[in-house]
């Protein structure tokens, strides 16, 4: 009897299992409260986190095999941070003394990839959010690159150019031992442009006796790629340019408010001149520049002169330009324009900010700056069916054409241009695509949110998975 009665048990058994395994729900407030006790007071880290928990938690609900490998408890806690000391020399012979740090996040996909930052605001929550954004941005891209970040509290303003040699010198001594072409590629963020990419990679080959590529956004000269100072600008015009076209929207003739005045502004400046828009405001931490004439040509050069010039400030603009405007302590974001885009870094356009431009009918807003809304902010354009992009899509175009820089070092040769673009252009049609797969909702609106995080997570969860327990 107990013999006929088995087959019956064990299918009852499977069928239990499978109800068990269907029941998954993630519990975004326990993980929140682990986040929270684990890395404590990290504001920026824990909202970067929470955004994807609520994108990929009903997916994640799919995935038994998921939650067995604990892959979220994992996901919550980066590989490893090297923190140091970095002591450096004004030129008037005075010690100073900084923070240096590099989150090692995740490599399941490939090498540790990410910025440095050079900001007096630098701290671990800033640089751990970057680096976990970093992971599943890099996944968008389709080429193989782990998450990482890293940089310093040392604020290059009004630092002189051997001041600023000096301390790249001081921070690779410490940092080059945890770099390598197929272990971490640091790059450029906030404060790190070509010139400090020049200083750290010498000293970086200097110390290592290799020439090999372990830095991207490098000079022509010596191993970078055609672009890569354009890629990040020109990467989320081509996004935004398909958000559009996938309205049947013409970009030529709209006007755009973009904050910031420094190396992605002016990308996205020059891609939108040459794409037939309008750009109408740039800004600083002084203030916005109002230009109704359209921030173009001699003027987009000027911006670089201004940013060069190390003072961080926008309102020389209005001097050299009559017609323009400076408005003192306030945000672009007040302006009544089609196209609005975060330039200059993390929550810069709060809830407050969108209602504005909700308000004013802007018709599509995309963060190229990383996080550059509030969580509040990016509720408020999603619940009003606003045309929105976060910045782990749009501004993609960067670290991808970094990835090309590290492909073209590994064969020994450079790309033209026209390949890099084509490449670029591809790539960041491919991360459109992705989050169209992924972010349809069922009354037809695409939430890029929701479709650049599931989709960069589905990547990095598998690839997790398939290395096995680590
Ligand atoms: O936020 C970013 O993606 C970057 N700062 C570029 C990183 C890179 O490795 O090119």
């Amino acid at each position: 009897m107990i013999y006929l009665l088995l087959p019956l048990l064990y299918t009852i058994q499977i069928v239990a299992q499978h109800r068990a395994q269907q029941n998954i729900i993630m519990d975004i407030d326990k993980l929140m409260l682990q986040l929270q006790q684990l890395h404590p007071g990290e504001t920026e880290f824990h909202q970067a986190v929470k955004e994807m928990l609520l994108s990929i938690a009903p997916v994640y609900n799919e995935h038994p095999e998921f939650e067995k490998a604990k892959i979220i408890e994992r996901l919550l806690e980066p590989d490893r941070i090297v923190c140091f000391r970095v002591v450096w020399e004004t030129d008037e012979g005075e010690f100073k003394i900084n923070r240096g740090w590099r989150v090692q996040y995740n490599n399941a996909i490939g090498p540790y990839k990410g910025g440095l930052r050079f900001h007096a605001s630098v701290n671990l929550s800033i640089l751990k959010f970057l680096a976990f954004e970093q992971i599943f941005k890099n996944a968008l891209t389709t080429l193989p690159m782990g998450g990482a970040k890293g940089g310093s509290d040392f604020s290059p303003v009004g630092k002189s150019q051997s001041e600023i040699r000096r301390f790249c010198q001081a921070f690779m001594l410490e940092l080059w031992r945890n770099l390598g072409p197929d272990t971490d590629v640091p790059a450029g963020d906030i404060g790190v442009g070509g010139r400090e990419i020049g200083y750290l990679y010498g000293m970086y080959k200097k110390l290592t006796g290799q020439h090999t590529g372990t830095f991207t956004g490098k000079g022509l000269e010596y191993g970078g790629s055609v672009l890569r100072p354009e890629a990040t600008g020109f990467g989320a015009l081509y996004f935004v340019n398909q958000m559009l076209q996938d309205k049947d929207i013409d970009i030529a003739g709209k006007t755009i408010a973009l904050s910031g005045f420094g190396n992605v502004a002016w990308g996205v400046a020059t891609k939108a001149c040459q794409l037939g828009a309008k750009v109408v405001t740039i800004s600083g931490p002084d203030g916005y520049i109002y230009d109704p004439d359209g921030i173009s040509g001699s003027k987009i050069d000027y911006m670089l002169e201004l940013r060069a010039s190390g003072n961080d400030i926008v309102a020389p603009y209005a001097e050299r330009y009559p017609k323009a405007t400076f408005f003192p302590d306030r945000k672009p974001w007040e302006r009544k324009v089609d196209i609005a885009l975060t330039c200059a870094t993390q929550n810069e356009l709060n809830a407050a900010d969108a209602q504005q431009l909700i308000d004013n009918k802007v018709k599509l807003v995309a963060e190229v700056s990383n996080m550059g809304c509030t969580a509040e902010a990016t509720e408020v354009f999603l619940k009003n069916r606003i045309l929105f992009a976060p910045g782990k899509a749009v501004n993609a175009g960067g670290v991808a054409t970094s990835g090309l820089e590290m492909s073209q070092n590994a064969m020994h040769l450079s790309w033209p241009q026209q390949e890099v673009d084509q490449r670029l252009h591809h790539i960041m049609s491919t991360i459109h695509q992705q989050c169209l797969q992924y972010g349809k909702e069922p009354d037809g609106y695409i939430n890029y949110v929701k479709g650049a995080n599931i989709a960069g997570f589905m990547k990095v969860a598998k690839a997790m998975l398939a290395q096995g327990e680590y």
